[in-house]
């Protein structure tokens, strides 16, 4: 079993999609173990972000995910990190397959739906980044 992080960003609870998307990792099997809305401040978008500090898209980025509230949740299953990459897609939803959430549903490789973290490492930072342990189940 493994966790991973997944975010609803702010355009996808401003599209009315956040069931969709929780609908797509439920549909495939992974079960969500924690869930929350809540709206960032710029600050904390750029301690989630701190990897791409200094990339020339931060900024917007940070802006954009602190613009309006988010769903992050715990998905909880096997091999959850990859599987939940191939549900989302490609970061840019041009080059997105087709059925996936980005393809789908987003509208630019920044506003582009969803997250999901990359990596056991990053996995682990980002889920404690929003969830203590009480809130994960
Ligand atoms: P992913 O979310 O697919 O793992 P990352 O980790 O490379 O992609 O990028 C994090 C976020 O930064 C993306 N979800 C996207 O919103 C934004 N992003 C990535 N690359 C670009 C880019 N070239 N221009 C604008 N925004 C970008």
């Amino acid at each position: 079993m493994e966790r991973t992080l997944s975010i609803v960003k702010p355009d996808g609870v401003g599209k009315n999609v956040i069931g969709e998307v929780i609908g797509r990792f439920e549909k495939k099997g992974l079960r969500i173990v924690a869930l929350k809305m809540v709206k960032l401040t710029k600050g904390k978008a750029e301690g989630f972000y701190a990897v791409h500090n200094g990339k020339p898209f931060f900024k917007s980025l940070t802006e954009f995910m602190s613009s309006g509230p988010c769903v992050p949740m715990v998905i909880e299953g096997k091999d959850a990190i990859s599987r939940v990459r191939e549900i989302m897609g490609a970061t840019d939803p041009a080059k997105a397959d087709k059925g996936t959430i980005r393809r789908d549903f987003a509208s630019d490789i920044e506003r582009n739906i969803v997250h999901g973290s990359d990596s056991p490492e990053s996995a682990s930072f980002e889920i404690q980044y929003f969830f203590n342990s009480l809130e994960i189940h």
